[in-house]
């Protein structure tokens, strides 16, 4: 059964803080917001720079295909109320623009089983970035971002800066 049948829904992937468990998954999960299902665990298939910058400690996805590591996150379905509120939050298009990725399924949870098996490859948008400060091709890559690892870059939320 599909709830949302009669409104159009769009691949999100996302990688950073919107993923679950992330500091931004209650974002997606307010009704407020709009609607998402998710769909599946997926990575790119080409590599990218996910690198964290700014004084923020927030995560970006450089378009800069070839160069990084292949990015590990979540697709979901967004209706047009959720894909408006995401467009706004993540500052489309001055911050990040949302732009075409191809994905290849890591496990996929949404309907149509036959079809998209682990290992097919979907297409779906992502919010990376063309307009990041060059001295950000220093920073260290991540493939699977987590605001509490390693590097000790906690993510400052919104309402903390
Ligand atoms: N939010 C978006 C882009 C980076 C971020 O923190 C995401 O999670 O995909």
């Amino acid at each position: 059964m599909n709830f949302n049948y009669d409104c159009k829904m769009t691949r999100v992937f996302v990688y950073g803080t919107l993923k679950e468990g992330q500091p931004n998954y209650d974002r997606m999960l307010d009704i407020t917001n709009g609607t998402v299902q998710f769909l599946a665990r997926a990575r790119t298939v080409d590599p990218y720079p996910l690198v964290i910058a700014t004084d923020d400690n927030i995560p970006f996805m450089l378009n800069l295909p070839g160069k990084g590591q292949r990015v590990r996150g979540e697709v979901y379905e967004v209706d047009d109320k959720m894909l408006k509120f995401l467009d706004w939050f993540e500052g489309c298009p001055d911050m990040y623009q949302r732009t075409l990725v191809q994905l290849e399924v890591e496990e996929w949870a949404g309907e149509d089983e036959d079809e998209q098996k682990t290992g097919s490859i979907v297409e779906s948008f992502v919010y990376n970035t063309t307009t990041y400060k060059p001295e950000w091709l220093q920073n260290p890559t991540y493939e699977n971002y987590d605001t509490y690892g390693d590097h000790g870059l906690k993510y400052v939320c919104r309402e903390d800066r």
